[in-house]
């Protein structure tokens, strides 16, 4: 019999509420492409290394967006509300993600979100997986607390640096936190996955930074989703050959460099071959 994981069961007392923790801890899976849907004022945008001032526009009906990834074959979806990321209040950007939802869609997402409950309204809303950002720097505590609640595939932390030092609040603080230190931080915490995000990269187009994705791996023993800078189907290739989890990919979609099922089909067939390279029958075929 294949073994897929173990089945975890806990109960949680917090704040005079008991929680039940149930954990299906999975074997190490594949490969995800993560199409990005970043929203701002309930538009899809994407930022140029997350300025505000250098935004463009890619469509103002995020629901036909997602599901135009779905019909290219996507299972999940990163989302930012971006409005919240900068502190601020948005509705249209609530309306949006409500509606991609109705696409049954797996939705990995963040921005804003910077306590308990907004984590549990996100997750009760029916997204797959949160992502904390700024709240992982500023409020540690609210990582001890989410990952006595939630299985670390629910709740992640985004790790967006820029030369090496993790930005917050819509990356515009610098916390002067190394990103290979946060990510040691945040395992020993009980975090196991993370979205890095090279700024510099981001919405670019230079190509993703595989060395320092993967180094943050290394060094932390965290599961790194690699973010910011895709142009080529090369970067999806590279990601998958190195053993990282997955990849977000954002404007070079949106600029047609290449479609989404082109890079879900590189990545499958990067896969196979890794699997191929690596059977022990190998040679003997
Ligand atoms: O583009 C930006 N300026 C930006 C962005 N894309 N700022 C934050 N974010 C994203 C992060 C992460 O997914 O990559 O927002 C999320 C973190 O939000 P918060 O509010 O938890 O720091």
């Amino acid at each position: 019999m294949q073994k897929l994981g173990v089945l975890c069961v806990s109960a949680v007392r917090f704040s005079g509420e008991v929680f039940i923790k149930m954990e299906f801890m999975k074997e190490q899976q594949g490969f995800t492409v993560y199409p990005a849907i970043d929203l701002r004022g309930g538009k899809v945008v994407r930022l140029a290394q997350g300025d505000p001032r250098r935004q463009t526009v890619y469509g103002d009906d995020p629901l036909e967006m997602a599901r135009r990834w779905q019909a290219e074959g996507a299972s999940w979806l990163h989302v930012v509300n971006l409005d919240g990321a900068f502190g601020e209040t948005a509705s249209a950007n609530e309306i949006a993600l409500s509606e991609i939802l109705q696409t049954g869609l797996k939705v990995q997402f963040g921005g804003g979100i910077r306590d308990i409950s907004g984590i549990q309204r996100a997750l009760n809303a029916g997204i797959s997986r949160v992502v904390i950002g700024t709240a992982a720097i500023e409020n540690p505590s609210l990582i001890d607390v989410a990952m006595r609640i939630y299985s670390p595939e629910k709740v992640i932390v985004g790790i967006d640096a820029q030369a090496g030092s993790v930005k917050t609040r819509g990356w515009k603080q610098d916390s002067k936190l190394d990103a290979v230190a946060l990510g040691r931080r945040i395992y020993a915490q009980g975090v196991r996955w993370c979205v890095f995000t090279d700024i510099e990269r981001d919405g670019v187009s230079t190509g993703v930074n595989i060395p320092a994705t993967v180094n943050l791996a290394r060094e932390t023993g965290l599961q790194v989703i690699a973010s910011g800078g895709v142009s080529s189907l090369r970067d999806v290739e590279a990601a998958a050959r190195s053993g990282l989890p997955g990849i977000i990919i954002g404007r070079a979609l949106y600029e047609g460099a290449f479609t989404l099922r082109a890079a879900l089909d590189s990545a499958k067939d990067t896969g196979q071959k890794k699997e191929a390279d690596s059977s022990p029958l190998r040679g003997s075929e």
